[in-house]
């Protein structure tokens, strides 16, 4: 995708974030607005649009995703009393950006889900 992609763009290191984990694949790094004590972006390298679209093209990237997602979450502290790993998709979904991201939510209890 490249230059017009926010996330492609911290891929290449050209915005910077602070990133807590990396894979060959995958990146996890911390939301610029964190709704949570903890709140990281769990993304693919490689461009995809949203979750539905990852999923089909890639089914192991997007278990690759889900991996780093849960390791992350461990090394946060956040495996003892649970966390929230969600993806916002498409213009429904409340999805701004438009490079597949997990959000990985925690640190204090979040309630229920609230649409
Ligand atoms: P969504 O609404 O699901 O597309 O969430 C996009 C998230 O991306 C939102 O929680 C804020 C975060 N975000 C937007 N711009 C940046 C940025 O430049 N750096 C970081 N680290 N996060 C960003």
């Amino acid at each position: 995708m490249g230059t017009d992609c926010l996330f492609c763009r911290i891929v290449a290191g050209e915005i910077p974030a602070t990133v807590v984990r990396e894979t060959d694949r995958t990146l996890a790094f911390r939301d610029v607005d964190p709704k949570a004590p903890v709140h990281l972006l769990v993304i693919p390298k490689e461009h995809y649009a949203d979750v539905a679209t990852l999923a089909l093209d890639d089914p192991g990237l997007a278990g690759e995703l889900l991996a780093t997602a849960a390791m992350v979450a461990e090394e946060e502290g956040l495996d003892a009393d649970g966390f929230r790993l969600m993806f916002n998709t498409g213009a429904h979904g409340g999805q701004e950006v438009f490079h597949v991201h997990a959000h990985l939510l925690g640190g204090a209890p979040l309630g229920p889900m609230v649409c």
